[in-house]
């Protein structure tokens, strides 16, 4: 296991000092290091999976979790009303570095679109 495996447990574990901004659980959410909107969260299920293709498979039900966890921070935020995205990437392509399957919240401005 690599240190970028464990980073989001040591986080969720308070080893790391992060922003959190929700949490209960089976879930945990805290700003985002680098943010790449006004409001950049990141919502991670408190149990390891490397993404979410294999939290799909394994346990959707905490994929519902996360995905709800993530409504929940956008109406703390609140952006729920103007609108925000949610984005798993997903392995080398996608650049995930992180692997702790987790959702960025963003929000807050217009954002533009997807792709390069
Ligand atoms: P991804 O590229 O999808 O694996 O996103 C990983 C995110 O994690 C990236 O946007 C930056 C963020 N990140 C990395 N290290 C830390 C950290 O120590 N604290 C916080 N709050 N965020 C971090």
């Amino acid at each position: 296991m690599s240190d970028a495996e464990t980073l989001f447990e040591r986080i969720i574990g308070g080893e790391i000092p992060a922003d959190v901004v929700y949490e209960d659980e089976k879930t945990f959410a805290f700003r985002d290091i680098n943010p790449q909107a006004r409001v950049h969260v990141l919502v991670v299920p408190r149990v390891r999976y490397r993404n979410v293709g294999e939290l799909a498979e394994a346990d959707p039900g905490l994929l519902g979790d996360v995905v709800g966890a993530c409504r929940r921070v956008a109406e703390a935020e609140g952006i729920a009303e103007s609108g925000y995205r949610v984005v798993f990437n997903t392995d080398g392509d996608a650049g995930q570095t992180v692997f702790h399957v987790h959702a960025h919240v963003l929000g807050g401005e217009q954002l533009g679109l997807f792709g390069k």
